[in-house]
């Protein structure tokens, strides 16, 4: 009986404890080569609020050193060009979709029916029905959450346009039915007398998808529908269909200062679901917040 209690015990020497031990330490070096090799190297794509700046600042390799008023990062803001005729690029995923339920949240409590900039003679009345949406405005500044101070500093980054120059997000809501006819961003001064400064750019981002209508239109984009009479309430043109999280920009305005005709645009009308905006323009000058 005392004997089964006891382990049977076979002594190995020492090399070959090491030949062991060194077999095991090669499989492990090898195998795990190999699966560093299989797993690629890509990021997953964050979606938390705090994760964004992470998304933005891959490490660059070959880093430059920069100035003052510079930063240690290099950007990856993928863009598409929509028309050359406005200048009309596309940012697919600019910003999480939390992000954007968080930008709705914070302007849902202060909507108010949106407003119009008069030209001369036009009156509240003369215009009613042009645009029909509720919105407000709100600054980064106001936003305790960051979400507006990174989806800005994001802005400045993909326009090249300080973000002292962009006025207060401009969040929208359209509701079925509802639409922004055809206009420019840019104020012409024969229309609406001098101006202490102009909107250059424009950029929306899309807080919400809109099953049906909604899209953001140019109807005279590359020179289309310029001098037939074309009616402003009209949806044509070339079209954007708002997706949460994609970011618009336009140019109001050329290089030398002139508005760019084709900037015409509008809202469609919604037709299916919610639409929600916010708006950022940016003008050539620094304004106060
Ligand atoms: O809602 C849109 O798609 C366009 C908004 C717009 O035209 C503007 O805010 O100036």
């Amino acid at each position: 009986m005392k004997g089964k209690a006891q382990r049977s015990k076979t002594k190995l020497g020492l090399p070959v404890v090491i030949l062991i031990c060194s077999l095991f330490f090669l499989a492990g070096f090898f195998f795990s080569t190999l699966l560093s090799q299989g797993v690629p190297r890509v990021r997953p794509r964050l979606r938390g609020l705090e994760l964004v700046e992470e998304e933005e600042e891959e490490a660059g390799e070959g880093l430059l050193p920069h100035g003052e008023t510079g930063e240690a990062l290099v950007n990856a803001i993928p863009f598409q060009v929509l028309s050359w005729q406005p200048r009309a690029l596309y940012f697919p995923n600019f910003a999480t979709a939390k992000q954007c339920d968080t930008i709705v949240e914070i302007a849902k409590a202060n909507l108010k029916p949106s407003l119009l900039a008069l030209r001369k003679g036009e009156t509240t009345e003369s215009t009613k029905g042009t645009r029909t949406s509720s919105g407000t405005f709100v600054s980064a500044s106001e936003d305790e959450t960051g979400v507006l101070d990174l989806i800005e500093r994001k802005i400045a980054r993909a326009t090249m346009l300080p973000r002292t120059h962009g006025e207060a997000f401009n969040v929208l809501r359209y509701e079925l039915g509802q639409k922004y006819d055809s206009h420019y961003d840019a104020f012409n001064p024969t229309e609406y007398g001098p101006q202490q400064s102009q909107r250059v750019a424009s950029f929306l981002l899309y807080l919400s998808n809109v099953e049906e209508g909604g899209e953001t239109m140019f109807p005279f984009e590359n020179g289309s529908n310029i001098g037939i009479g074309y009616d402003y309430r009209k949806c044509i043109g070339l079209k954007v269909k708002p997706r949460q999280g994609d970011g618009l920009l336009f140019y109001s305005v050329f290089p030398n200062g002139t508005i760019d005709r084709t900037s015409l645009h509008g809202s469609c009308p919604v037709i299916n679901g919610e639409k929600w905006v916010a708006t950022k323009w940016i003008r050539d000058q620094e304004q106060v917040d």
